[in-house]
């Protein structure tokens, strides 16, 4: 069950934490095995621009994840008991890195046709202003869609540099800070941002975006999601299936035709983005 106080604290601010999804020992380890992931020869092949994307098709541990039942009773309270998981991504913040992600509301580029969508960010371990946590605008979500103007800037972790064109009082804002196994959760027109690691450790977490089985995809005619919670009684994305092995060619053949189908919705209408090469989500 989700806490008594998460839907009307998420539906008044746009967003709840910290929810605790995992014992600080298994979120620790599952950060050990992200980053082993995040150092690897598998990292160039699965993202880009400081993201590692959609290892839950890849990676049973992760799949794991997606399914933690503390966080899906939550996105269940508000979105719904036929859930689907559209992604999820990995900003990496190595020590004392520069990247950042600008201020943006999720849903810009995604295609999706609603806002049945909410994201949870996992913290694999501590999570703070210090190594690059995220930061909310209370109450943002209830503005709708604001445009956004893609910006080339090389630190900027996001897909396509996007800044939504809003005046944001930095006074207002709220940071996440989060302890390991500790979760946030966000609406898709959330303003929210992350700025850079100054530490000496890794900032590691993951983001997994749920949508509800009536969302669709309105951009493209090809698109994915995995069925994590309840019956998917629309069938309008085809339906990944949970990976058996880790790293095995089946599940990077589906990684690849993913990544491929989002990209073409995700770069949509994109320009000057020469320096983003478009195998990065989100
Ligand atoms: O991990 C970060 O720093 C940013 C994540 C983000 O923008 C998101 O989860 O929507």
């Amino acid at each position: 069950m989700a806490p008594n106080d998460f839907k009307p604290r998420y539906e008044r601010d746009g967003y709840y934490f910290p929810l605790t999804a995992f014992g600080a020992d298994q979120a620790t380890e599952y950060g050990r095995r992200v980053q082993e992931i995040a150092n690897s020869n598998h990292a160039c092949r699965l993202g880009n621009r400081g993201q590692i994307n959609q290892l839950h098709v890849l990676c049973p541990f992760v799949n794991e994840i997606i399914r933690s039942p503390a966080i899906l009773d939550a996105v269940e309270s508000v979105l719904g008991p036929n859930l689907l998981v559209w992604g999820t991504s990995v900003f990496l913040k190595p020590p004392h890195s520069s990247g950042f992600v600008s201020w943006h509301q999720d849903l810009t580029y995604w295609g999706l046709n609603n806002e049945q969508e909410m994201s949870a960010w996992v913290a694999f371990g501590s999570v703070n202003q210090e190594n690059g946590c995220m930061h909310f605008l209370p109450g943002s979500h209830n503005l709708g869609q604001k445009p956004h103007r893609d910006v080339v800037d090389a630190s900027n972790i996001l897909t396509r540099g996007q800044h939504a064109e809003v005046d944001v009082d930095e006074s207002q804002t709220i940071p996440v800070e989060l302890e390991p196994g500790q979760v946030s959760l966000h609406h898709g027109h959330l303003l929210h941002r992350s700025g850079p690691n100054n530490t000496d450790h890794h900032r590691v977490g993951m983001v997994i975006n749920y949508i509800s089985t009536s969302v669709y995809q309105s951009v493209a005619d090809l698109d994915f999601a995995m069925l994590v919670r309840g019956v998917d009684e629309y069938h309008h994305f085809e339906e990944l299936p949970v990976p058996k092995a880790e790293f095995d060619e089946d599940g990077f053949a589906m990684h690849d035709r993913m990544m491929a189908a989002h990209n073409n919705v995700l770069y949509d209408g994109a320009r000057n983005m020469d320096s983003a090469a478009p195998v990065s989500r989100k």
